[in-house]
């Protein structure tokens, strides 16, 4: 059973959004493999990558290296920050006529609560998301994927489902067999490392999913155990909310394998780095308070954190507070199975220069020093 009161949630987000303003910007690039990010001959990251790309295999988070040799051909750029916060303001605009009730998720990406105008009626939201769908063609020349259902989990799972350049709606009716033959990996709050534990329990579907009652998902996953015995039977009542306030940014990955040598887990130190800073960049802020987050092979957690007089601005500043931190924490031969790295006491940083970024000695010849 759906608890009410039931909403009008939509979720937009642009289709490889990085990529596709690059390939708005420069016609020789359309219909080529596009991948923003890293340098490709260091040891930088996929931002994002064009469809074209994505066919071989390419994706975000993945190393550079790794891109280029899955797709030799790829034409590499560097991210233009100050272009894709322009055309975010754009969509902000375009959403604002019609709800005051948006949360951004990030430049590309939002929830719109549209009950005030369609109350339940999920065929007059679909019609909205259409218009808005339309306003972003004519003035970005961008096409947005948008889902539309009674709740944020359900518009999200929506808005992926028919990439690119999607409509889906959810309705209440038929979100119960959409959930049961979803693959769980897709499941907000299910990783790859939670997916492959499902997994070795049988479980691959959100129908397997359902048979886990509360107690077995929570003895398993603690708190995320919770939210997915809930998300599975299409609930969330998590209002969309316009004015949270961000208290950090961060990022981190459970490994495959679990990892004991330093010079690998730098190397992914340095990755997650320089996926926080492109969130910083993308929200024009700087923080003064670095976290570093481990996880044993034994789930023992622990955290190191350093603040800071001036704010750190980029990659390889975090590297350099990172790399001590991390060696205070390492015991010999002590594996680990997850990194992390958060910044807080965030600050806007007006004085940020896109010019001086690009400019910064390689976040990898850092790291390899
Ligand atoms: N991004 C990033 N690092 C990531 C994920 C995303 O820097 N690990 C950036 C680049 C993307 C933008 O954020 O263009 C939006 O992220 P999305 O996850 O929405 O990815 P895309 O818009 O590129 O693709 P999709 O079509 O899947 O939405
Ligand atoms: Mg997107």
């Amino acid at each position: 059973m759906t608890t009410r009161p039931l909403r009008a949630i939509l979720h937009s987000d642009l289709d490889a959004f990085y990529a596709s303003v690059e390939q708005r910007d420069n016609p020789s690039l359309r219909g080529k493999p596009v991948i923003v990010g890293g340098d490709p001959q260091g040891r930088g990251v996929v931002a994002t990558a064009s469809y074209e790309a994505r066919a071989f295999g390419v994706h975000s988070a993945q190393p550079c290296r790794l891109a280029l040799q899955l797709c030799p051909d790829a034409i590499f750029l560097r991210p233009r920050f100050e272009v894709y916060r322009v055309i975010s303001r754009i969509i902000q605009a375009i959403y604002r006529q019609h709800t005051p009730l948006i949360e951004p998720l990030a430049l590309d990406e939002a929830y719109l609560d549209i009950t005030s105008l369609v109350g339940e009626d999920l065929a007059a939201a679909a019609q909205i998301a259409r218009n808005i769908k339309h306003a972003i063609v004519e003035q970005t020349e961008l096409h947005a994927s948008i889902g539309v259902s009674f709740n944020k989990m359900l518009a999200k799972l929506a808005s992926a489902h028919q990439k690119p350049d999607g409509l889906t709606v959810i309705t209440p009716e038929a979100a119960p067999a959409f959930l049961e033959t979803l693959h769980i990996g897709k499941i907000f709050g299910v990783g790859d490392v939670t997916a492959a534990r499902l997994k070795d329990l049988g479980i691959t579907t959100g129908k397997a999913l359902k048979q886990l009652s509360l107690e077995r998902l929570q003895e398993l996953f603690g708190k995320r155990g919770t939210v997915l015995y809930y998300f599975v039977r299409g609930e969330d009542d998590r209002p969309v909310e316009p004015e949270r306030e961000r208290k950090s940014v961060g990022k981190e990955t459970t490994f495959e394998r679990d990892i004991t040598e330093r010079e690998e887990l730098l190397v992914i130190l340095g990755q997650l780095a320089e996926q926080v800073w492109n969130r910083l960049a993308e929200l024009e802020i700087a923080g003064k308070t670095i976290t570093l987050k481990l996880r044993w092979h034994d789930f023992q957690l622990v955290t190191r954190s350093i603040s800071t007089a001036s704010p750190i601005q980029d990659a390889p500043a975090m590297l350099r507070y990172l790399r001590p931190l991390l060696d205070q924490l390492l015991v010999e031969n002590r594996p680990v199975r997850l990194l992390g790295v958060t910044l807080s006491h965030l600050v806007s940083s007006q004085e940020l220069n896109q010019r001086e970024h690009l400019e910064t000695p390689s976040l990898w010849e850092l790291a390899s020093e």
